[in-house]
């Protein structure tokens, strides 16, 4: 099963330290151990509005992340706090909190912007606290959202007729919240009762008019509007009007706080377990705690070196480590599986064969599970090579094991023949007669023998071949026979000797032939597995793409109710653009398909130097894809 979290406190994950970002090694140690899937709330907000109590609150716990009071010596940048999902089984709530932001005495103002990024690349519910009223002011401190244009990109490369990368966003960011501290307003407008999310939506509305004080007020708002589309908003009360109660709040009791503020804080943390998602990055890929690791390395580690964080770049990473793991654990699976369920020697080299498919099938399959993007098919590939040589390993084996077997039955039932040879019992009169029958009694006995396995008949046939000249004398020297029967018994030995030779060869060329089939089953099972994943990726893509223009076609309509009339026809561009990349994808289905697998397939018949038959496995692809 997969394994959870083990953490009594919270620790500190990215350490913002002399305007550098450093990743911590201890907390990145504990990620590692975590393979669940992971559900990421961040939370980003000036600092002393209450974030680390709350974050405290959904790890049901008053004491965690440090408050406000004591946290003077405490490293900024980003804590971590790994908890077992509170509702759902084997899942992690990983709560990151966010240290310093805005505070000029602790923070790093230049580094501000990107612990902000990094909590809206590494969550999956994104929290922005902020205390009092969603106002001007509150707008104006998520200036950040402004920025997230120019500190995350989407793609590694943007060509000149893609979209705009920030389109891109949604497909990827969190799910947003706002939490409003303290709040003293009643939830209206224009006397009406407004639900809590209302009160959002209207702050978030935008104001007509040119000039730069306008679009100073928009920006934030568009900003949010665009690049989340799910939205959602808290408003708290006041813990405790006890001032003293609200300076240690962390060690007052439940019922010491105001009974309206325990039941939005219970709403909250209802709604965080019950709506927050796992995070997944683009292509559905599900992230663990040990790919969140890996995220925040590749993540801190480019922006370090002076670059913009990319998803595409990361994920890129994430897929190259994973897929070498993947080819690992396939390709151990395999051997397990062969260590297993095969007893050496196999009665035939087909049952062999029929093992090795079973396995292989199965390897590969797990392969599928553990990988993602596997870029020209080059880790399906190493594992295609490696299985192919564990093959011939096992063949090799199959066949000493056989041998070895074979020719100590042999020599087992021989002995009592080759002591009478050398007893010369047979060089007498009738000799030829009785030898034949000895030898006959041998063969039988030999037959009887069950599992020799696939070497049975060239041992045999190497005992005989040693025996040709003993027999040769032994029927010259027999004095019953003329020499005319000597003449046809000589004639019939040469003969069957002929004739048993034949048919090793014809065994070898069946064998052979297997061999071959077993290749060509191989190389489908690998094309017939890709495909379903190169289908399911391809589905991924579409599902991705059609969210980014759900997205803008509902900007573009709340636009247009607002009377933004020119604003939302400005969407038309990038609205068309992307229904043009919809229909790309989903005509350029079949083609797409069958290029990637044809590549793939010359590269397979490379390595099973099935040479010869390329132009049947070329029509045979053909007719696979077909099939569906
Ligand atoms: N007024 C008010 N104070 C709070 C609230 N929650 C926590 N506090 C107090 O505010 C101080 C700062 O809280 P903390 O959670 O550390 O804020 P952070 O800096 O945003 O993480 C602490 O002394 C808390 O006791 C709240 O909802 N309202
Ligand atoms: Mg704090």
């Amino acid at each position: 099963m997969a394994s959870g979290p083990k953490m009594s406190a919270p620790i500190c994950l990215v350490e913002n330290n002399n305007e550098q970002l450093m990743v911590n090694q201890q907390a990145l140690r504990i990620l590692e151990k975590i393979s669940q899937p992971v559900i990421v709330v961040a939370i980003v907000g000036l600092y002393r509005t209450g974030k680390s109590y709350l974050m405290n609150r959904l790890a049901g716990q008053n004491c965690g992340f440090p408050l406000g009071s004591t946290v003077q010596s405490e490293t900024k940048g980003i804590w971590m706090w790994c908890v077992p999902h509170p509702i759902k089984p084997n899942h992690t709530l990983v709560l990151l909190d966010t240290e310093g932001l805005g505070d000029v005495e602790k923070g790093d103002p230049k580094n501000d912007s990107w612990i902000f990024a990094l909590a809206v690349l590494l969550s999956s519910t994104f929290v922005y606290n902020s205390m009092g009223t969603i106002n001007q002011q509150a707008l104006d401190q998520l200036h950040y959202v402004t920025e997230l244009t120019e500190l995350i990109r989407a793609k590694s490369s943007s060509e000149p007729d893609e979209i705009e990368d920030c389109t891109e966003f949604v497909s990827f960011f969190p799910d947003f919240v706002w939490t409003v501290r303290d709040f003293t307003l009643e939830l209206k407008f224009n006397g009406e009762d407004i639900t809590e999310d209302q009160y959002l939506e209207n702050a978030l509305k935008l104001i007509k008019g040119n000039g730069s004080r306008v679009a100073m007020f928009n920006q934030p708002r568009e900003c949010i509007r665009n690049f989340f589309p799910k939205r959602k908003c808290f408003v708290f009360d006041r813990p405790t009007n006890n001032k003293e109660h609200l300076a240690h709040i962390e060690s007052i009791s439940e019922d010491q706080l105001d009974p309206k503020f325990q039941e939005q804080t219970n709403s909250f943390s209802s709604y965080i377990f019950t709506q927050a998602k796992i995070k997944t990055l683009r292509e559905g890929i599900v992230v663990t705690g040990n790919r969140l690791g890996t995220l925040v390395v590749t993540y801190v580690d480019t922006i370090a070196s002076g670059s913009v964080p990319c998803l595409e770049n990361a994920v890129t990473t994430l897929a190259q480590r994973e897929n070498s793991a993947a080819v690992q654990k396939a390709a151990n699976h395999y051997s397990e599986q062969m260590a297993q369920r095969v007893q050496f020697p196999t009665d035939t080299l087909q049952e062999l064969l029929e093992v090795h498919a079973a396995c292989e099938k199965e390897a590969i399959t797990v392969f599928m599970e553990h990988s993602f993007k596997d870029e020209n098919q080059e880790f399906q590939k190493e594992l295609a090579k490696i299985i192919e040589e564990k093959k011939n390993y096992f063949l090799l084996k199959n066949e000493e094991t056989s041998e070895k077997y074979c020719q100590a039955e042999l020599n087992r039932l021989s002995k009592t023949l080759m002591e009478s040879i050398s007893a010369g019992t047979f060089s007498v009169p009738g000799g030829h007669k009785l030898y034949m029958k000895a030898r006959e009694n041998v063969e039988q006995n030999y037959l009887q023998v069950p599992r020799k396995g696939v070497k049975a008949g060239e041992v045999f046939q190497r005992f005989l071949q040693s025996q040709t000249a003993t027999e040769k004398s032994i029927l010259q020297a027999d004095k019953a026979l003329s020499d005319k029967e000597k003449a046809i018994a000589e004639e019939r030995a040469k003969k069957e000797a002929a004739e048993r030779e034949e048919e090793l060869s014809r065994q070898k060329l069946q064998e052979q032939q297997q061999q071959m089939e077993a290749q060509e089953r191989s190389f489908k099972e690998n094309v017939e597995q890709l495909k379903k994943k190169l289908e399911e990726e391809r589905e991924e893509l579409l599902k991705n793409q059609n969210t980014m223009l759900e997205h803008q076609l509902k900007v573009q309509k709340d636009l247009l109710e607002e009377g933004f009339k020119r604003k939302s026809e400005e969407m038309n561009a990038t609205i068309n653009q992307l229904r043009n990349m919809i229909d790309n994808t989903k005509e350029s289905k079949i083609p797409w398909i069958f290029q990637v697998l044809e590549s793939f397939g010359n590269g397979l018949n490379a390595l099973f130097s099935l040479g010869s038959s390329v132009g049947k496995l070329g029509k045979g692809l053909y007719s696979l894809f077909r099939k569906k």
